[in-house]
């Protein structure tokens, strides 16, 4: 009931919403965003709806002529679901769901749905179930149906409350189990990575589908699935990586995403230990993303979220720029004397330049596809790893000379 085991595209409309928060251009960005993500999850998007709305209306979000003019496309096109961008309170879905006569899915359901079939391991499937029965213990309210025929009937009978309150009971005991499963695998979690000794710990950390299990995989030389789809990764691998003669662990775990339900942040807390005990982050970024400034910014938050808690001492990080290969700026001829001069038209030079000067140099401008510049990263990685290594092992120090002399 809660997972889908394989695609099948659905026809799929997307509603977003253009307000004093949200420009027409960042509307545009989000909704392009939700359409790879609705794609992800086996959604063929058919058309877009938007709104310009100072708030939303409380029973149905949209205002009631544009719900109209969502519901004859609906009709006429045989829509079988409506993505909204935004979050809805548990009425405004029920509500929206009597008029549309269709699936009602909003941002967070989304993402749970696609992480629910990309779970692989017995593992991540515990942590996704745990996140989709949270979000869905505050929807139970007339939703008591969607239960029925987990329970077979039997107690069916009776007013609907004392229904909602049995499918609250056994949601509930369900979390719990959970929970308890989690606690369980998380002790052994803990233990093995105790087992991996005092080697410097590197995680790959960033927005989804940006490359980082395919950076993972050429430094390596390990072999984790990689495709142009978001959330290929949800469970974390680690490989101890040799450069020069210096050994560590990398890891490479789940991508991030603007608005990561919170649901998802608590369950995956572990899946996400791997990064709040490393010693090195490298924070990879798709430079060739037109957003990858609010995705570096997204992805910051996450990160604050998961490490400031246990008021830990700032981790290095190192800034990498992937996909160099795919840059492409936007070009100003040079008779055009109307253009002003945006980010957009910036060189990758011109990139570089800014982010060394804000990051204090700790950033590196890689192609992981065509292996371009790779060197010049291990070279920063060998530096910043022998750094940390040496506090570790003071004895060690005189082992390992400066990358140069290695080769
Ligand atoms: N052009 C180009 N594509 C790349 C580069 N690195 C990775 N890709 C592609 O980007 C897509 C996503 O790569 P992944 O390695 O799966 O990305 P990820 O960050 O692990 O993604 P998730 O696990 O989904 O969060 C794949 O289609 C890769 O082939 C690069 O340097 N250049
Ligand atoms: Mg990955």
């Amino acid at each position: 009931m809660l997972e889908k085991e394989e695609i099948t595209y659905e026809k799929t409309i997307l509603i977003g919403v253009i307000s004093q928060k949200q420009d027409e251009t960042k509307s545009k960005e989000y909704l392009d965003e939700l359409e790879f993500l609705a794609y992800t999850a086996g959604g063929n998007v058919l058309k877009r709806f938007v709104q310009k709305i100072t708030s939303p209306n409380p029973k149905t979000f949209l205002g009631s002529g544009k719900i109209q003019e969502v519901l004859e496309y609906v009709e006429q096109h045989e829509i079988d679901v409506a993505i909204f961008d935004d979050e809805l309170s548990p009425g405004q879905q029920n509500n929206i769901e009597k008029i549309l006569h269709c699936k009602i899915i909003d941002r967070t359901n989304l993402i749970l749905d696609i992480f629910a079939q990309r779970a692989q391991t017995s593992y991540s499937r515990t942590q996704v179930e745990l996140a989709q029965y949270e979000y869905l213990l505050p929807r139970l309210t007339g939703m008591w149906t969607h239960l029925e025929r987990q329970r077979g009937g039997i107690g069916m009978r009776g007013p609907g409350e004392t229904e909602i309150e049995t499918d609250r009971r056994i949601v509930r005991d369900r979390i719990s189990l959970l929970k308890k499963k989690l606690a369980s695998i998380d002790k052994q979690m803990a233990v093995q990575r105790g087992n991996r000794g005092a080697l410097v710990r590197v995680a790959l950390v960033g927005y989804t589908n940006v490359g980082k299990s395919t950076l993972m995989n050429v430094i390596s030389k390990s072999n984790v699935f990689a495709e142009n789809k978001l959330f290929a990764t949800l469970d974390t691998t680690v490989r101890k990586v040799v450069i020069g003669n210096l050994p560590f662990l990398l890891s490479d775990t789940v991508g991030f995403i603007r608005k990561l339900p919170t649901q998802l942040v608590e369950s995956f807390k572990s899946t996400l230990d791997e990064v709040r005990e490393a010693d090195l982050l490298l924070h990879v970024v798709d430079i060739s993303h037109p957003n990858f400034e609010d995705h570096i910014a997204s992805v910051n938050l996450i990160l604050d979220e998961i490490t400031t808690k246990d008021n830990q001492v700032e981790k290095p990080i190192i800034m990498v720029f992937n996909k160099i290969d795919v840059y492409k700026p936007e070009v100003i001829e040079e008779d055009d004397l109307i253009t002003e001069k945006t980010k957009s038209h910036y060189t990758l030079k011109e990139w570089e330049e800014t982010w060394m000067n804000k990051v204090n140099g700790e950033a590196i401008f890689i192609s992981a596809l065509n292996k371009e510049n790779l060197d010049v990263f291990k070279k920063m990685v060998y530096e910043k790893v022998k750094d940390i290594h040496v506090t570790r092992f003071p004895y060690n120090k005189f082992l390992y000379q400066d990358y140069e002399d290695l080769q």
